[in-house]
């Protein structure tokens, strides 16, 4: 293991791992220094990865050469290392990406690695430029995508938020889970008109209403192996929860891949009410919680897919001559920088031909143009898929 998740464990490790030579030398700082332990999981994992097919970004972009110059460092504050960084694509061969972040600092320290993921994912956000500034746009020039309710079945927003001065999920202790939970909870108690609701903790959720909540497509998973081993589901349930109001039209995740994940959506295609939704519920939340904000990479996030706006605009939308061929509407959406998914979001498959689509990528363009990435494609795919 590597930095700050294993810390707990480290006290119960054997003390008598062995240092090599070449470490031994400089004892005086061996905080500073990667175990050896870790550093023999990391050469492990890499000869495997790289004897797999695996597809992820991670694969791509780890070379030997990036790998040598990065399988020694450790972030500064919290001591993570490239383990803490890529072992869920080590652990997970069919990952997409492969990678996160475990502390903010670390997209600094292992910038080799993360900066030509960001660009892939991204569709071409370079090292060298700036995310721009937070611009919802003028939210009355959306409007419902599907008015005659033919193709799309409902729309959804979200965005992600980090809590300023708290690290992400691996270096996150049980106090710290229990007193965000308390925050966002209370915070949130404030909302009110359409946003007023109740904040649900999974901590004595029954199974039955946590699956409804999760069948119904209103709550978070639980067991994500990608998130497991990226060690980001420590003291589960501790400190996770949903708020929402009572139409659940309006959600926070507490506490599952980021902070919170601020999330407006409602049956049908009306994608301008759902947008209105969520920027008169960020405006609000951000009024009572400060957020971890990066001039260069934007809001910050534990996934790398995920910076910049965090925002995914998404319709769950049939199409069904379209969707005969899923690699097709795979390679149509590519063109519109659209994304499919399954019916139950990332990693799942699609039921009785409903797919999930939304924007791809979150960064190097504002809240307004991801959304408007998300309906521009739509509007082409709804139009395609009528021709047939
Ligand atoms: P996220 O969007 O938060 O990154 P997922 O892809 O796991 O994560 O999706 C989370 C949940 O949101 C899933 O249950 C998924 O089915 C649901 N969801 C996503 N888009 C829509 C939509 N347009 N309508 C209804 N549910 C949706
Ligand atoms: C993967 O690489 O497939 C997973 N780690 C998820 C990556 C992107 N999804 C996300 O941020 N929700």
């Amino acid at each position: 293991m590597g930095g700050c998740a294993s810390k707990d464990k480290k006290t119960e490790q054997n003390p008598t791992t062995t240092v090599p030579e070449a470490e031994k030398d400089e004892s005086a700082q061996q905080s500073d220094m990667v175990d050896a332990a870790v550093l023999d999981k990391l050469e492990a994992g890499f000869k495997k990865l790289e004897a797999s097919d695996s597809k992820s970004l991670l694969k791509k972009y780890l070379t030997r050469e990036v790998f040598d110059k990065l399988k020694t460092l450790k972030t500064p504050t919290f001591g993570s290392t490239l383990l803490d960084v890529i072992q869920s694509g080590l652990e997970n061969h069919d990952s997409g990406v492969g990678i996160y972040a475990p502390d903010a600092e670390a997209y600094t320290t292992f910038a080799d690695l993360f900066d030509p993921i960001i660009e892939d994912y991204h569709g071409g956000f370079k090292k060298t430029d700036k995310h721009p500034p937070k611009d919802w746009g003028d939210v009355d020039t959306l409007g419902n995508l599907d008015p005659n309710g033919e193709y799309i079945i409902s729309t959804r927003v979200r965005c992600g938020r980090s809590m300023q001065g708290y690290p992400f999920n691996p270096c996150l202790t049980e106090a710290q889970y229990k007193e965000m939970e308390e925050k966002v909870s209370s915070t949130l108690s404030g909302l009110e008109g359409e946003l007023k609701g109740q904040f649900y903790p999974l901590t004595g959720m029954t199974k039955e209403t946590q699956q409804k909540l999760i069948d119904d497509h209103f709550l978070f998973k639980e067991g994500d192996r990608f998130l497991q081993a990226a060690n980001a589901c420590r003291f589960w349930p501790t400190g996770r929860g949903i708020y929402h109001n009572d139409a659940k039209t309006f959600l926070v995740w507490c506490n599952e891949e980021d902070h919170l994940r601020i999330i407006s959506m409602q049956m049908g295609g009306d994608l301008g009410q759902v947008y209105r939704r969520l920027v008169t519920a960020v405006n609000d939340i951000e009024k009572r919680i400060p957020f971890s904000h990066d001039d260069r990479l934007g809001f910050l996030t534990f996934c790398p897919t995920n910076l910049g706006t965090t925002v995914r605009a998404s319709v769950h939308i049939k199409v069904p001559k379209l969707a005969a061929d899923r690699a097709k509407l795979e390679e149509v959406a590519a063109k519109y920088n659209l994304q499919v998914r399954g019916t139950r979001g990332e990693h799942t498959e699609a039921e009785g031909g409903i797919y999930d689509v939304s924007n791809k990528r979150r960064m190097g363009l504002t809240e307004y143009q991801a959304v408007k990435e998300m309906n521009d494609g739509i509007a082409e795919l709804i139009k395609i898929e009528a021709s047939l």
